[in-house]
């Protein structure tokens, strides 16, 4: 009787995914379309003004570094430096519950996704890493994708602790340094200006969107 019901449960799943998965309908992703990866933290959310405004509320009568001198990607190691303790103080903000659910989008942000997600031979998805303290993170990270994109855009979440490793033609994103297993990644990084990055000398090889003011739709048709 149980290996019946196994192997009825595997016939279900099997037909789930021939007959009813979207990529069934002759429409997998070809050299024809255009990838984008989408970067979450410092690219459509903000999480630099959200945690340096929670942080001055938490810890009123502590030192605090505003976005005008932050300097390097990682906000612990700055708070670190300022004064040891603070290191933590930092980390116990997007810890904390509704740290990412609260984020506001940076400007022009949802505009310019919903606009791209609709543009012709393009597939967009948003590639986020979520902190190693699960236990609010990645539930936020979706409940923010649905409240500010629309439940149609869960489908284009890819929660992963190292991009290198997810397949893409462009990768926008504000970390400078984006390294992981793969030592050749897919994508083209182009660096999105954030405060911690905007003082880094200008690179050859290395494009920037500067804002989703700056020419996003020209970047895109640059790798077409
Ligand atoms: N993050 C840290 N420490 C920092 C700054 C950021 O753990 O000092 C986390 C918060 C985000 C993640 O979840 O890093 C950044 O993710 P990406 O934007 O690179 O996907
Ligand atoms: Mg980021």
């Amino acid at each position: 009787m149980a290996l019946h019901l196994q192997r009825t449960a595997r016939l279900l799943l099997l037909l789930r995914g021939s007959a009813l998965s979207p990529r069934s309908c002759g429409k997998m992703s070809t050299g024809t379309r255009l990838r984008v990866l989408l970067d979450m933290d410092g690219v459509i959310a903000d999480f630099e003004g959200g945690l340096l405004k929670k942080y001055r509320q938490r810890y009123p009568n502590e030192p605090y570094i505003s976005l005008e001198e932050r300097r390097g990607f990682w906000v612990s190691t700055q708070y670190g430096e300022l004064r040891e303790d603070l290191c933590d103080k930092a980390i116990s903000i997007w810890e904390s519950k509704n740290f990412f659910m609260d984020l506001d989008p940076l400007p022009g942000s949802v505009e310019a996704v919903k606009e791209m997600a609709k543009m012709k031979n393009t597939d967009v998805f948003i590639c986020t890493s979520p902190i190693k303290h699960y236990a609010h993170c990645p539930y936020e990270k979706y409940a923010w994708v649905e409240r500010h994109l629309g439940p149609d855009f869960l489908e284009k979440v890819i929660l992963t602790r190292d991009k290198t490793v997810v397949s893409g033609d462009i990768l926008i994103d504000d970390k400078p340094d984006i390294l992981g297993v793969e030592p050749n990644p897919s994508w083209e990084h182009v660096l999105f200006t954030a405060c911690h990055n905007k003082h880094l000398p200008a690179s050859t090889t290395q494009r920037r969107l500067l804002s989703w003011a700056d020419d996003w739709r020209g970047v895109l048709d640059g790798k077409r």
